[in-house]
């Protein structure tokens, strides 16, 4: 296993847009495991390959209290939406920073597993918006992309100053 490194934003490499996975291998399952170890010691509740500059439809997540529930969502689709929910969002990619987000509250996603079989899932609340975050970022999107071009700017400028007192 392994801890991966985080792009962080902004950073081009995080507007790339992921290419679905052909065959479940054992190198994606290392992969996957190199994820999972990396969101839980962030700590976060999602990541998505496209965060550790691997451009492959691959997402994992864990929004369980204990954080003993890993689930795995290989080539994501979402087949039904309902509802609304603003959750603040936060995202490893930009440490700090908090804002909400317009998403649906009920989502059913089709993926597979890490044995390469299908699954569908019903998800709502915390989960919910947090696979639609990591869809997101598998589409080369970060939600501060969904922000003002104000906020965006002063994210950035924020970002930055950080980077230069930290470094
Ligand atoms: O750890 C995370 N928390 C979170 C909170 C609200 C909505 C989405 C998220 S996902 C985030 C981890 C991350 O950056 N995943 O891409
Ligand atoms: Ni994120």
């Amino acid at each position: 296993m392994a801890i991966l490194k985080i792009l962080q934003y902004p950073d081009d490499r995080l507007h790339k847009v992921a290419a679905p996975v052909t065959e479940v291998t054992e190198t994606i399952r290392k992969l996957i495991s190199d994820m999972a170890e990396t969101m839980y010691a962030a700590p976060g509740v999602g990541l998505a390959a496209t965060q550790v500059d691997v451009h492959q439809r691959i997402l994992v997540a864990d929004t369980s209290e204990e954080g003993n529930k890993l689930m795995v969502f290989i080539n994501p689709e979402i087949i039904s939406k309902s509802g609304e929910s603003d959750l603040e969002e936060g995202c490893l990619s930009v440490p700090g920073i908090y804002e909400k987000v317009q998403r649906f509250e009920n989502i059913t996603v089709k993926a597979l597993n890490d044995r390469g079989e299908c699954f569908m899932l019903d998800a709502s609340g915390l989960l919910s918006v947090c696979i639609q975050h990591e869809m997101d970022h598998l589409l080369g999107k970060v939600f501060v992309d969904y922000l003002s071009p104000l906020k965006q700017t002063r994210i950035k400028n924020k970002l930055k100053k950080r980077r230069r007192e930290t470094m």
